[in-house]
């Protein structure tokens, strides 16, 4: 027993060592600071199947251990078998009763904690917000016509409706701060919401696998004050469409400076200063029945929003002379 505190020691410290890892908000096992209600609602379902889990991980674990101490060889020889024992009755109703009981709480306080989860606070008048997924960007209409692309803007506080749409494949959407996912499913509209409680900026991404860039399919929402949505709304994400074109869409293939990546290098591209040419490439895709080619990104843009990105493009991405593959 002596030889083995040493390891047994080591082995306690690197778990409390690495608990504190696991349990760090992001990155470890629990969910991110949850920033709006029905966020803070799945949390408590989750801590709550996690309380149960960890406590039935450690009852087998360390009966498992004293099991393997106490029933172990003791020299005896390999052929002969070991005492059999069976049959407890009342252990064997323990450990039936005991899970039912677990998974009726679990189940009881799930149904408890859904009706907060699914519907919105009552509001007089919800923001109303569509949430469009594409290969492999999300674009997002607000009520006065504006349109952003990767990142939603809100006031904060305010009750946001979201309308979830997808006109190629299915996507996911999900923002892990502001509630659970919602499928965007082409030929249905489905729908959520969230109320952010304080200004901040949450990430999350494309839940569902929708093609080859379905990892870089990235969203975020950015709460702010209301007259700093009022000005994004009236103002800035008109003015800066073009730009949040080329990001959101064509850098997540092309790469920020149209240098190439999983796309060509087009930042030489003379397409890229010909409108016609442009029109045609981002309007039908390329080779669109490759898997992983290009595809018709622009199929359901405006025109003002096309005018935007091809003056974007000539303007600040390309460069003539600049070697280019495609
Ligand atoms: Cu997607």
């Amino acid at each position: 027993m002596r030889r083995k505190l040493p390891s047994l020691v080591l082995a306690v410290l690197l778990a409390l060592a690495t608990a504190r890892v696991a349990g760090a908000a992001n990155g470890g096992f629990t969910p991110v600071a949850p920033a709006s209600p029905n966020a803070v609602h799945i949390q408590h379902v989750y801590y709550l199947v996690l309380g149960f889990t960890a406590a039935i991980f450690v009852l087998v674990e360390s009966l498992l251990v004293v099991f393997v101490w106490k029933y172990r060889g003791r020299g005896r020889a390999r052929a002969v078998e070991g005492a059999q024992i069976h049959g407890h009755t009342r252990l064997e109703l323990m450990w039936t009763a005991g899970p039912v009981l677990i998974l009726a709480i679990i189940a009881a306080f799930v149904f408890y904690q859904l009706p907060n989860i699914d519907s919105a606070p009552a509001a007089t008048d919800p923001l109303q917000i569509t949430i469009e997924g594409h290969q492999y960007y999300w674009q997002f209409d607000y009520p006065n016509g504006a349109r952003s692309i990767g990142t939603l803007h809100v006031p904060v506080g305010a009750v946001v409706d979201l309308t979830v749409k997808s006109p190629d494949v299915l996507h996911s959407w999900w923002i892990p701060a502001l509630g659970g996912k919602i499928q965007a499913i082409p030929g249905r509209i489905n729908h959520t919401w969230f109320q952010a409680k304080r200004p901040g900026n949450w990430e999350g991404q494309c839940a569902q696998l929708c093609g080859v860039f379905h990892a870089s399919m990235r969203a975020a929402v950015q709460a702010e004050s209301q007259q700093a949505y009022r000005h994004y709304i009236d103002t800035v994400a008109h003015e800066t469409i073009g730009g949040q074109i080329w990001n959101g869409v064509c850098a997540t293939c092309h790469g920020n400076l149209g240098r190439g990546g999983y796309g060509p290098d087009i930042s030489g591209s003379p397409l890229l200063a010909s409108r016609s040419s442009l029109r045609g490439i981002v309007h039908t895709g390329v080779d669109t029945s490759r898997p992983g080619a290009m595809p018709p990104v622009a199929r359901l843009w405006t025109k003002a929003e096309f005018d935007a990105l091809a003056a974007y493009v000539k303007k600040h991405i390309y460069k003539p002379g600049a070697t280019s593959g495609g």
